[in-house]
This record gives C-alpha cells, structure tokens and sequence, in this order.
C-alpha cells in the first residue's frame, strides 16, 4: 500500500488518464470510445453512473471519469457461462472478492445451482421460469416472499415488476432506497409534502450559495462539479460541511474546458470548508439558525427583519413553537455535538443571511445516521425561515446515487405505497392490492432470518454486501427455500444460494434491446425529477441474455397467466409499458408522445410551486431536540475503552459494491481497501503508528461479537474522534438493528467502536 498526500486538483488530466486506462482494462476499447459519446446524450442511453441531471445543450459530451468507468465495466466483452461454472465451485468463488467476481465479465446464461456438486449449471429460461412460479404458488401467503429491486431498473421494469408482485398480492419491496435517500423521503414529506427535491438543474446557474452537505461528489457525482465550478466563477458562495477534506470539493479542473486542461489551471469550489463531528450536522444548523434568530431579534427592534415573515405567514406553520426549542438549545450543546465554535457557525449562518438565494444539496453523510429525519427537517426548517424554496437558485437538493432510484420510487416500488397510487392500480388493472405495509430492507432479512419469508428475488443489486451485518444476511439467504438474482454481473449474493437458487443474467443500460417489435428504449427520472429516454448502443453478444422487462414479464406469466396484463405482450413493445405507466400516473399523461422532446419532460413538484401537501396544507417548520449523543450513553457504558465513531465511505475506484481497483486517488490511497482514517493525535493517543494494524469491533447492546481484523491505520485530516473505512469492507460492523429513526436506514455513517492492535496480521471473517 501506499498513502501520498495527493497535491492536484479533483478532474483534470488525472481523470482523463484514468478515463483512458479503464477503457484499456475492459477488452473493447473502440467500441467503449463511441460508448462514452453517446453516454446521455438524445439518441444514446442514460449513465448508469448517477442520477445527476444534465442541461439540454446539443452537442457537448456528458460524461465523467466514474461514468466511463461504469459504461466499461458492463460493456466489456468478458462472458462468464457454463465453462466457468464448471471449473469454480461455490464455495470457491465465496472467497473470492468482490473485485475478482466484477472482473470475470457479464453473466451469459441462466444458471441453477446444484447442491450436490456445489456448482452452478445451465437451464433454459422456459424452465427457470416455471421452476419460480411453482415456489412461489406454493406458498401459503404471498407476504412470504421478498422482492428486492436496486436502483438502476429503468422505470418500464419498475413498473412491471411493482404491478406483478402487488397483483401476487404483497407489498413485500425492500429496496436500496432503504439503506440510501429513505431519510430525506421521510423527511420531506412530512415537511414539505413530497419527498422529492425541489429545484431544476438550471437553479445551479441561479443560485447566490450553495451549501454542500455530507457529500463527495468529486468522485460519486463528479458532473456536479461542472454546476458547481460555473457557480464558484460566477461568484456564488460554496459552502461545504464536510468531516473530511474532500479535493472535489476544493479545487476542480473540468476535463471538458480547454483553458483548464492546458493551462493546469483549476477552479476553487468552496470558499468555506466546515469539518464537523459525525452526525454533527442538525447541531451546525440549530446553531447557524441560533445565530439567525438574534440578528432578527436585533433587526425587528427597527422594524425590519432577518426571516422572510411574509414567506413564513403564508406559506408555512410551526414557527414560535421551534424558535423557542432553538432558543432553549445551549450553545455548549451545540458546539460539542457539531465540533465547530460559534466562530464558525456565525459565518456560515452570516454567509447564508447574505445570498439572495440559497440552494442546500446533501447525501448519504446526511442519510445514514441515527437522526437522519429530524437532520433534513432541520435543514429544511432553514430554507422555509428564508422562503428558500420555489424561488429561482433557491431549494432542497438531495442528490440522489443509483441512476434510476427515485424514478423506482415515482413506479411504485414502495413497501408504505400511498393509498392514491393504490387505488389508481386498482382503477387501471382492475384488481385490489394489498394495502398493508410491506418489508423494508432490514426487516426483509429479519423476515428471511427467522423462516417467515421463504422466496427472495433480487431485480439487480448485491444485497449480501449492501446490507448490515453481513454474516446475519448471508445466513437469511441461505435460509430461503428459493432465492432468485437478475443480474449483469456475479456478485457475492449469488454465493449465498437459497435451497433452490437461480442467476438470470440481464441486459445493461448499453447494450442494444431489441423485442419482437425492435429496438427498445427505456426511461429513467434524474434527481430533478426530468424523465428521459435511454438507448443501449452496445452490440456485443447477448445472445442468452434477457431484457429486464422481458425477464419480468416471464416470471409474471409463468406465475399469474394472462392476468392482469398480457404481460408479453408488454414485453414485446414498452409504449405499451408506458401507456399503462401514463394511465396511472397523471403526470406520464402521454408519456410516449412527450418523451419526444429533447431532454425529456419535467414531473414537477408541488412544494416549489407551492402547493403543500402535508396534512396542515402548509410547509411544517417541525420542532425537534437535538439529539443528546451522537454514541448514546447506554452503548459508551458497553466498554472502558475509548469509543470513536466510524464512517463507512465509498473510494474513487468503486461503483457500490462493485470494486473497479485500489485507487482512492484524491484520497492519496493506493493499493490497499482494508483501512481505517484517522487523526494523527488519536493514533498517538492509543499508543500506535501510523500503518499499524488494528482490529475494530463495533459496540452495540447485544451478545453479538461484530468485528473486522487487521485493518490498517492511516494517519488523515480527519476531526479526533471520527473515523472512517471503506464500504463493503466494513459493513460486518453495523449492527442490524441500528437504525435511522422513521427511516429504518442502517447507520453506516455512524457507528461506535473500539480499536486495538491486531493480534494477527491476518484478516479473518
Ligand atoms: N463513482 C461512484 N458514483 C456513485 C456511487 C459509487 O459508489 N461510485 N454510488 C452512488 C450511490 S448509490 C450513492 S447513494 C451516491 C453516494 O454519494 P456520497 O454520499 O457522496 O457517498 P459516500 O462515499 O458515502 O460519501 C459520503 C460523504 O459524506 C461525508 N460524511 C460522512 N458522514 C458525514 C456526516 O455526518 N456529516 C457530514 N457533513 N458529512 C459526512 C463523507 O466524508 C463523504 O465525503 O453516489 C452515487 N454515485
Ligand atoms: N456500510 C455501508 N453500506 C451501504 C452504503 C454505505 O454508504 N455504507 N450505501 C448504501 C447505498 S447508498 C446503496 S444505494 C446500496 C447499494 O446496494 P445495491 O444497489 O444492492 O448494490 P450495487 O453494488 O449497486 O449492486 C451491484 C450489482 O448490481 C448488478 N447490476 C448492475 N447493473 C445492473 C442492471 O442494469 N440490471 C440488473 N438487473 N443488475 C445490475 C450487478 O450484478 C452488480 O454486481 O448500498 C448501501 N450500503
Ligand atoms: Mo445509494
């Protein structure tokens, strides 16, 4: 391993020679070049990569280093079939990494798994589809059964599979919302009314400050930085609340202007760098709006006024009971629990007090923690006292991470669906769905653990290394009588087979779709709700592969027959997905006629335009304590030693799970995934050096030993306290039941631990 101070600036001809060496890595480097000048432009298909939005301006290429990296990694021309199967045993390919399983290439063929032998071999897709609708006709309750969806499915495959589980007759959807943007659904609707964002991508070009909450998108949403650096030259504030020192967030080159990659010249992003506590982040609002709230004070002495009072009157409700929990919160809470001085907070709160129009943008250093919902609503609270919302270059932004997850949520795949979606089904389809509320992730493995669910089918995704507790997950696999993967590419929870399990492998974003009426298109909703179309380009051998929908609508007539829909039909030609998706959304009214125009349409959003749907039919200004601990005192009792709270992040050399190599380039990491960041005087203060290996165990009140072994440390900028590892690497730590409040998202963003020397250099699970 080794760990340099990375000096450059985040893009710039770093990305670029990335970009070039992970076109070399895939096996298909001319074909990949055209790829990527195709990746979301109008004839081409949306980047798998994020769910970033994109201005309609023809002609200019829209792509980034992670996107290409996504883009080649599912169009290699690497096949794994029967061969291979042949050759590795599961229990082989169980300890293999994850890194090792990506880059064997796309799965081929459907497979079963034969217990006997312990390997997986071929079947046709006639046979792997009645061999799933027996399993799941033969149980005794449809609530048996576990259907998890990752967000890359396009809508038109949303849609399907959401209208054939309900029509199976459960609400059983855990999803990776559940583990990524819950929270700021919960939130928002409770607040405004929709659990959406609220502003256009167009408001970056708008807005006086944007304040850039627990979020790296110099790596996870690197065309942000594009928004982001034409704000900063225009003179726009940005402000970063960040534990970690991020390079995107401080200096961005934009591979895409000239000037920049010739001159080496780079754009400063933030003016302002916060580096808070973990879960510090309602505190550092509280205490900025603490600030706000005696300049109003002051203010109104003359008869003027800081907050927008005609924005609070009208639009809004809740304020006197808030500002009084603001005023009763101590500055040494505050402080201690955010970690920045007053100092601090006044100039962020000054900076904020000073735009005209704010835009506020969080991701999962917001959404995975204990106190996620009364965090956003916190936030939230902020932008209503300044009418911060529907105005333009003001509003809610939270960035979304898999490329389609919010249009999955707007298709229905919801274990709480709203009654309205519910009866809009029923109107269409012409049967009664299952009202009460279904599994979320966590309790899907709890369902899965305990022998209550019997059937797990996975629409994408790698659930077993996504989710908490890892070895908890692979046992409720393994427990199932069925378990069911759709997938690109083998992954750990395909290792984890069920009594029966089968792979089917699927078409990508890339490749070309063609049905027995032609080529297909799908479509997919960006974080600022735009709906757009997306064409694979790809022509490489799919042969054995099925589209999503068609593997969808398979199962479904295998299982229901011709009921509700000639399912395929639908599969044949998606207008006709999308005829049903605009009869039962009024906002996909002509869904097929608009998706005609350049860029797509737009879905709108009621709180910009003012309309709030919450039960008071105003935006809730909503009054919450701050937390008391970020490590309640009841765990700090667990142990004597000294507890740090643990961040689990992503690298710049990852997709999720999927693990591309062991570069974490602006991070200065090179070679090595099993790490630990942490300060300096911490790794002092526990008797260590710097690269000395540690075993971290992870505190929670119950018998359950939860440990990772030798992970090394490496002395970083970080707050004393904090720490942080990779994800997957360390998910083994968070405990299952630790849970965001209202969102049930596991808190993979803060965790309690100990360290201690390793007793073994060797890395055992
Ligand atoms: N290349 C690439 N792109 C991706 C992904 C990927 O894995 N690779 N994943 C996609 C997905 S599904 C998602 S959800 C997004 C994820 O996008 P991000 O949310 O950017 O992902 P993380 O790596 O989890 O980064 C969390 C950031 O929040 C900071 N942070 C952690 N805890 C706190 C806190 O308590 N307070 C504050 N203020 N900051 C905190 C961390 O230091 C880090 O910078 O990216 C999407 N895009
Ligand atoms: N500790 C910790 N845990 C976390 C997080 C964290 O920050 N820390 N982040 C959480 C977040 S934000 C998320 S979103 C989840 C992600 O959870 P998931 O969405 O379940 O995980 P991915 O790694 O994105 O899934 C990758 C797999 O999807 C399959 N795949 C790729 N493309 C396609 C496709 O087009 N169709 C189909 N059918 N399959 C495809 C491939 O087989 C690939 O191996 O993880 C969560 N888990
Ligand atoms: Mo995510």
């Amino acid at each position: 391993m080794s760990v340099k101070n990375y000096k450059g600036h985040a893009g710039g001809w770093g990305a670029l020679k990335s970009t070039a060496t992970h076109l070399f890595k895939s096996d298909n480097i001319a074909k990949n070049i055209k790829n990527l000048l195709k990746t979301n432009q109008d004839h081409g298909f949306d980047c798998p990569g994020c769910a970033w939005g994109e201005k309609d301006e023809p002609g200019r290429f829209r792509f980034c280093e992670n996107g290409a990296k996504a883009v080649n990694w599912e169009a290699t021309s690497r096949r794994i079939g029967k061969d291979f199967f042949k050759e590795h045993s599961v229990s082989w390919l169980q300890k293999q990494t994850g890194y090792f399983l990506e880059y064997q290439g796309r799965l081929a063929e459907p497979l079963i798994y034969n217990r006997t032998t312990d390997h997986y071999e071929p079947l046709s897709w006639d046979k792997a589809f009645s061999i799933i609708a027996q399993q799941l006709n033969e149980l005794e309750n449809p609530n048996q059964a576990e259907f998890y969806t990752s967000g890359r499915a396009s809508n038109e495959a949303a849609f399907l599979y959401q209208l054939f589980v309900r029509k199976f007759g459960t609400n059983n959807f855990p999803d990776c919302s559940n583990m990524c943007h819950e929270a700021s659904g919960v939130a928002l609707k409770q607040s405004i009314g929709i659990g959406k964002g609220t502003i256009k991508i167009d408001d970056f070009e708008k807005a006086d400050a944007i304040f850039v909450f627990g979020q790296n998108p110099g790596t996870n949403h690197p065309r942000m930085l594009d928004s982001l650096s034409h704000a900063s030259r225009r003179g726009a504030s940005i402000v970063t609340f960040n534990p970690l020192k991020e390079r995107g967030l401080e200096r961005f080159a934009n591979p895409q202007s000239p000037v920049e990659m010739l001159s080496g010249s780079a754009t400063q992003i933030s003016q302002h760098y916060f580096t808070p506590n973990l879960g510090g982040d309602m505190a550092c609002v509280r205490g900025m709006v603490k600030v706000l709230l005696e300049q109003h004070k002051a203010a109104q002495k003359d008869n003027k006024s800081v907050f927008n009072l005609e924005f609070i009157k009208e639009h809004t409700q809740g304020l006197d009971e808030y500002l009084q929990t603001v005023e009763a919160t101590t500055w040494e809470h505050i402080t201690q629990q955010s970690g920045l001085s007053i100092e601090k907070l006044t100039q962020a709160a000054n900076i904020y007090q000073k735009a005209k129009s704010v835009i506020i943008t969080w991701a999962m250093g917001i959404t995975q923690h204990k106190h996620s919902v009364v965090t956003i609503q916190e936030i939230t609270n902020l932008q209503l006292l300044f009418g911060n919302i529907g105005k333009p270059g003001a509003g809610l932004c939270p960035v979304r991470g898999h490329s389609n997850v919010q249009g999955d949520r707007t298709m229905g795949i919801n274990e709480k669906p709203d009654a309205k979606f519910l009866d809009n089904l029923s109107r269409v389809f012409s049967f009664t769905p299952p009202k009460e509320n279904g599994h979320n992730v966590v309790e899907a493995i709890e369902a899965m653990l305990s022998g209550k669910s019997k059937v797990f089918i996975a629409l994408g995704g790698n659930f077993v290394s996504a989710t908490p507790d890892t070895g908890f997950t692979q046992q409720a696999l393994t427990r199932c009588k069925l378990t069911v993967n759709i997938a690109t590419k083998l992954n750990q929870t395909h290792l984890f087979p069920g009594e029966i399990s089968i792979i089917l492998p699927c078409l990508g974003r890339t490749d070309i779709d063609r049905q027995a009426t032609g080529e297909q298109s799908v479509t997919v909703e960006d974080s600022f709700s735009m709906v757009h179309k997306s064409k694979g380009v790809v022509k490489s051998d799919t042969s054995n592969m099925r589209s999503e929908p068609a593997i969808i609508a398979g199962i479904a007539h295998a299982t229901l027959g011709d009921t509700p829909v000639k399912w395929l039909e639908l599969a044949n030609n998606y207008d006709l997905i999308r005829d049903y998706i605009g009869q039962t959304l009024p906002e996909f009214n002509q869904m097929n006629e608009r998706l005609a125009q350049p860029g797509g349409f737009y879905l709108g959003n009621s709180a910009a335009e003012f309309t709030w749907n919450t039960t008071s039919q105003k935006a809730q200004i909503s009054t919450n304590q701050l937390p008391d601990d970020i490590v309640p005192a009841s765990v700090r009792a667990l142990t004597k030693n000294r507890v740090f709270v643990l961040q689990t992040l992503r690298s710049h050399d990852q997709y999720n799970t999927t693990i591309y190599g062991f570069e974490d380039r602006y991070r200065g990491i090179s070679g090595e995934r099993d790490i630990i960041f942490m300060n300096p005087s911490d790794i002092t203060d526990l008797g260590l050096k710097n690269e000395d290996l540690v075993d971290v165990e992870s505190l929670w009140p119950d018998d359950i030993e939860r440990k990772i072994y030798a992970f090394k440390l490496v002395s970083y900028d970080i707050p004393t306290g904090n720490i942080a590892a990779y994800f997957p690497e360390a998910n083994p730590l968070v405990a299952l039941k630790s849970t965001g409040d209202e969102s049930d998202t596991p808190t993979s963003k803060s965790i309690a631990v100990t360290i201690k020397k390793a007793d073994t250099p060797d890395r055992i699970i």
